[in-house]
């Protein structure tokens, strides 16, 4: 960490490359509300929310959350007054297309998202859709979701939709946000929606089926539309970055990174498929728990071929970091760090010259630079866009100095990285332009550089301290003024 900051203060201009780009990140069910409005069908996020209030902190759900969906024009005012360069939001599959199949598109759906994208390319803000932030269609879910095959012709369906519909004015998709808790968090501990706990399994049937999807929408953009719009598709992952405890760990360590790169190795390695160590470590466990066949499923080398590859950056969100020793873990995540991965026998712990802030958020920026290292050692020279970083408070506060200070060491390590190591890093989001409806944590983790009060009907939006500091940032190009 000391290194660091020697660094830091050795490179003389905090200055970003001409052409980098900033912006902040929202999810459809997290701000938009309006949850039945018009011929929108319930997402799983509607179920979840509603049928089980016991598992949101704050018993609440997303129905109205920042009522976006009829605010977007002040969401947009704000980008504007930020000085965003892009706005990344998702698109609702459920407000698109009703039947979640791409056989019938709804009108006020198509005209919302329309209407949004038109609004911030006038006002100059770059429009970066995710099209997957977790609320699938329930129709879909009934069918088996993520661990259906089907689902990634489905997927391939809907992708068509929307590049149809918008491909001529957005550059930037991203297919998923975040498959390790698309999979992990729903399909291996079920404790975020469609809340189903199969340990082991689930998760592994959820990626295959997850990557064949990313797959399919990657080719069809590639074929279809890119002779045309000449866009961008990649996906997000999420990567808590994980340092040994002791020497002795490093062997557990390594393999916790491998774990979590399951949602990457099949797309954006050389040699595609699953990362080796993950296959074999799966194989002989299974192999000792009495499993016929490994747990982790196979993929075909047409498979391998038709996945690989089909990338043109590489989506990072990064917000923690942890430290890996050997023990027995009381949860029961693979790779995600509540507390630990009884897959591999590990458990997660901070640094105690860690920053602890709410929650999971432990801030650890120098966390950010090597995780990108390691992903380009792994995958090469790559385009690595930073499409979600930001901080939480449980309170409401405006003069928000933790996450001023968040922001600016985390930025300060995109720069080294850029300056000292040559990565090239071409973006950089803020999770998020609103308070919102943090999953699990309902309305209780405010991530927000804008305030939302949820208590008003208007749902006002106040900038906090970080909004002020982000857009003095993205002004000068630079973390001196
Ligand atoms: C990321 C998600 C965001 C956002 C953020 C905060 O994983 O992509 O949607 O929610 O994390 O996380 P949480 O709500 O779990 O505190």
């Amino acid at each position: 960490f000391i290194s660091a900051v020697v660094l830091a203060v050795c490179v003389a201009e905090r200055k970003f490359p001409p052409g980098f780009k900033f912006g902040a990140a929202t999810a459809s069910y997290q701000v938009e509300g309006a949850w039945n409005v018009s011929d929108k069908s319930p997402s799983i996020w509607d179920t979840f929310a509603h049928e089980n209030p016991e598992k949101i902190i704050d018993g609440s759900s997303g129905d109205v959350a920042c009522d976006s969906y009829h605010l977007w024009e002040t969401d947009v005012a704000l980008a504007k007054d930020l000085g965003l360069h892009f706005y990344r939001f998702s698109i609702s599959w459920s407000r698109l297309l009703p039947n979640g199949l791409a056989n019938v598109v709804s009108e006020d759906g198509s005209r919302y998202y329309n209407n949004l994208i038109d609004g911030l390319l006038e006002n100059g803000i770059e429009p970066v859709i995710t099209l997957f932030h977790w609320d699938l269609p329930q129709k879909l879910q009934d069918l088996g979701g993520w661990t259906n095959p089907e689902i990634a012709i489905w997927f391939e369906d809907y992708a068509r939709t929307a590049f149809e519909l918008y491909g001529d004015r957005v550059k930037t998709w991203l297919t998923f946000n975040e498959p390790i808790i698309i999979c992990d968090a729903a399909y291996e501990k079920g404790t975020i929606a469609p809340g189903i706990a199969s340990p082991g399994i689930g998760n592994f049937i959820c990626v295959k089926n997850l990557m064949l999807a990313h797959a399919r929408a990657y080719r069809i953009y590639d074929k279809e539309f890119r002779p045309k719009y000449n866009g961008k598709v990649g996906l997000t992952n999420n990567h808590v970055w994980y340092e040994p405890n002791t020497p002795d760990d490093e062997e557990n360590t390594e393999l916790a990174r491998d774990l979590a790169a399951i949602y990457a190795h099949p797309i954006y390695s050389k040699s595609g498929g699953w990362p080796p160590s993950v296959e074999e470590f799966i194989a002989k466990k299974s192999k000792e728990e009495g499993y016929p066949r490994s747990r982790l499923p196979s993929f075909t080398q047409e498979e391998i071929e038709f996945i690989r590859g089909t990338y043109d950056y590489y989506g990072l969100n990064y917000y923690t970091s942890r430290k890996v020793s050997s023990g027995v873990p009381t949860g029961s995540s693979i790779s995600w760090p509540s507390s630990g991965s009884p897959e591999i026998g590990i458990v997660f712990s901070s640094d105690p010259s860690w920053t602890a802030g709410y929650a999971w958020l432990v801030s650890y920026p120098p966390g950010l630079r090597k995780q990108m290292n390691w992903l380009v050692k792994q995958y090469g020279d790559i385009e690595i866009q930073i499409l979600e970083n930001g901080y939480s408070t449980p309170e409401p506060i405006m003069y928000d100095t933790s996450r001023v200070k968040y922001y600016e060491d985390h930025l300060e390590q995109v720069l080294l990285a850029i300056q000292e190591d040559g990565i090239n890093i071409t973006a950089y989001t803020a999770w998020s332009l609103l308070d919102n409806y943090e999953w699990t944590s309902g309305y209780t983790s405010r991530f927000g550089i804008v305030s939302v009060d949820f208590t008003d009907p208007m749902r006002k939006r106040t900038p906090r301290a970080s909004a002020y500091y982000y857009a003095t940032v993205i002004k000068n190009h630079s973390l001196d003024f």
